[in-house]
C-alpha cells in the first residue's frame, strides 16, 4: 500500500480588483493571486483536481487579468517537474468550470473525468453574468456545442473523450478523498477533503473561499450565482474543519500560497 501524497502544481497567477476578491468590501486595487492544481497520488490511482488556466485563452478573452505563467507552470510542464506526463493521470476532477480551473483539461482525453452534475448543466446554459467565468469551453465538446462555440473544440477532442461522470452531494471518490459540495460561487462548486495515513487531513476550500481572510469574514468573491448559498457553504467548511481538525488551504490567496509546499515537495 502506498501512502496518499498531495502535490500542489503551481499554475501561475492572475490579477483581479480587490472588490472582486472581497465582494462589497475591498479595498480596491490590483490583487495578484495564484492558480494551482492538486495532484493526489493514491493507492487507487493518480487523481488531478483542476487543471489551471490556458494562457492563450486568458490573453484572448480576459487579458485584463494579466496572466503570468512560465512553461513549468503549464499543466504538462508542472507534471514534468515530477517526472510525469499527462497520460500518467488516471482521473481528472474539476471543482467547477470557471476558466481558471479547467484550462488544461485538453491534455487528458484518456482520463476518467468527474464533476458535479449541476456544474456541467450550468456551464452549458449560464446566467448572463456568468459568461466570462464560463468562457473556456475546450474541456467539453458538449459544452462547446451547447454554447455554439465549436471553434473552441481542441484537436482530437470528442464527445466520448470529454464525457464526465456526474456526482452529487459529498461523494468519496477514492478512500479518504471526498468532494464536498459548496455551492454559491458556482452552482456545482466542490471543495476537497483529503485524509492521510500519517498527518492531519487537508480541506481545500476551492473557490468557496478565495482566501483565509474571506473565510474569517464570511466574505465571498463578487463572482457568484447564489451569495446566500455561498455564506452557508463557508459556514459548512468552517464546521467541517473544526470537527475534523483539518488544515485549510485556500484557492486564490497569494500570502497563504507562499507558505504552502509546492511540487516536487508534497504533503503526506
Ligand atoms: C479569476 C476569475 N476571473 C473572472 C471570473 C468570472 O467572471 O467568474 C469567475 C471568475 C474568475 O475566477
Ligand atoms: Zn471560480
Ligand atoms: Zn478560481
Amino acid at each position: 500500500m502506498t501512502d496518499t501524497k498531495v502535490y500542489l502544481l503551481d499554475g501561475g497567477s492572475l490579477v483581479l480588483d480587490g472588490y472582486h476578491v472581497f465582494w462589497n468590501k475591498g479595498p480596491g486595487g490590483e490583487v495578484r493571486f495564484p492558480v494551482y492544481s492538486i495532484l493526489i497520488e493514491h493507492a487507487e490511482g493518480r487523481i488531478l483536481v483542476d487543471t489551471g488556466y490556458d494562457f492563450d485563452h486568458v490573453m484572448k478573452v480576459l487579458p485584463f487579468e494579466k496572466p503570468i505563467q512560465s512553461k513549468d507552470q503549464t499543466i504538462p510542464g508542472a507534471l514534468k517537474l515530477l517526472g510525469l506526463e499527462p497520460k500518467d493521470i488516471d482521473v481528472v476532477v474539476n471543482s467547477h468550470f470557471h476558466f481558471d480551473h479547467c484550462g488544461g483539461n485538453r491534455y487528458f482525453p484518456h482520463a476518467k473525468k468527474i464533476c458535479h452534475k449541476q456544474e456541467l448543466a450550468q456551464t452549458c446554459a449560464p446566467e448572463p453574468f456568468e459568461v466570462l467565468g464560463y468562457s473556456d469551453l475546450a474541456f467539453s465538446v458538449e459544452a462547446c456545442e451547447a454554447r455554439g462555440m465549436t471553434d473552441q473544440i481542441p484537436e482530437g477532442a470528442t464527445r466520448e473523450n470529454t464525457t464526465f461522470e456526474l456526482v452529487d452531494g459529498d461523494p468519496e471518490i477514492a478512500k479518504g478523498v471526498r468532494l464536498i459540495h459548496t455551492p454559491g460561487h458556482a452552482i456545482g462548486n466542490c471543495s476537497l477533503m483529503v485524509e492521510f495515513q500519517k498527518r492531519k487531513p487537508i480541506l481545500f476550500t476551492i473557490d468557496a473561499s478565495y482566501t483565509k481572510k474571506s473565510l474569517e469574514l464570511l466574505c465571498q468573491a463578487s463572482f457568484h450565482i447564489d451569495p446566500v448559498a455561498g455564506v452557508a457553504s463557508m459556514k459548512k467548511l468552517k464546521k467541517i474543519a473544526e470537527e475534523t481538525g483539518a488544515e485549510l488551504m485556500f484557492s486564490h490567496d497569494m500570502e497563504q500560497f507562499e507558505t504552502y509546499k509546492k511540487a516536487p515537495g508534497f504533503y503526506g
